[in-house]
């Protein structure tokens, strides 16, 4: 049984979203709280850890992997293969999903969220809610074929994208005209081990 560490912020839907995958497959994960708002990944110390200097980052041993969807991957590939797909097909089909994440994701409800829990950010807040809004109706959309990301099953491609997308009424984008995403935030919910983060919501 693995013993993980995660430099890790409550708030943080990147951490989440770790925090996420080992409560649904049972890995012991140890929580080091990184005070980010007080500049705690900015010193020498946590430089030499993550040069990106940001959260998360996972601790295996001696290994360090830094950025949540490396994470999930690295995670899912040693200890929890049945969230990960070992072919280049579907590797492949699961690294579309964890880009969408890591930049549309992060551009759109992720940035329109941050600005309005931190004003002193400095935010394009316009441009953030219309790509939120391009990533709430493409998910919308999609999500009326289909009941997971990829794969016809659950996979870290919806861990990846799940925190932000149901956070995203925190950056004022409404998801009431999505029924669809909505859906799929509850069988997200419902799977085993589920658990939540401040902000998001219990049921539809
Ligand atoms: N691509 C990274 C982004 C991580 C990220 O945005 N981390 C934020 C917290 S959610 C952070 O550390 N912010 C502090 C900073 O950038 O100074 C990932 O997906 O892990």
């Amino acid at each position: 049984m693995p013993d993980l560490l995660l430099y890790d912020f409550p708030l943080s839907g990147n951490c989440y979203k770790v925090r996420l995958l080992c409560a649904m497959t049972g890995i012991k994960l140890t929580l080091k709280n990184t005070r980010v708002l007080e500049g705690e990944t900015r010193t020498e110390e946590f430089f030499r850890l993550n040069p990106m200097q940001q959260i998360p980052v996972l601790k295996d041993g001696d290994y360090v992997v830094q950025d949540s969807q490396a994470i999930l991957v690295y995670i899912a590939l040693k200890y929890a293969p049945d969230w990960i797909d070992g072919t280049p097909e579907g590797m492949g089909t699961i690294m579309e999903w964890l880009s969408f994440a890591a930049k549309e994701v992060s551009n759109g409800p992720q940035m329109s969220r941050l600005h309005f829990l931190d004003p002193h950010e400095n935010i394009d807040i316009e441009r953030a809610q219309a790509v939120g809004r391009k990533v709430l109706a493409l998910l919308d959309r999609l999500l009326t074929y289909r009941d997971w990301l990829c794969l016809g099953r659950p996979t870290i491609a919806d861990l990846a994208v799940f925190p932000y997308v149901g956070l995203s009424e925190q950056g004022q984008l409404p998801l009431a005209d999505c029924p669809n995403v909505l859906a799929w935030l509850d069988r997200i919910r419902s799977l085993p081990g589920y658990i939540s983060m401040p902000g998001l919501k219990e049921a539809l």
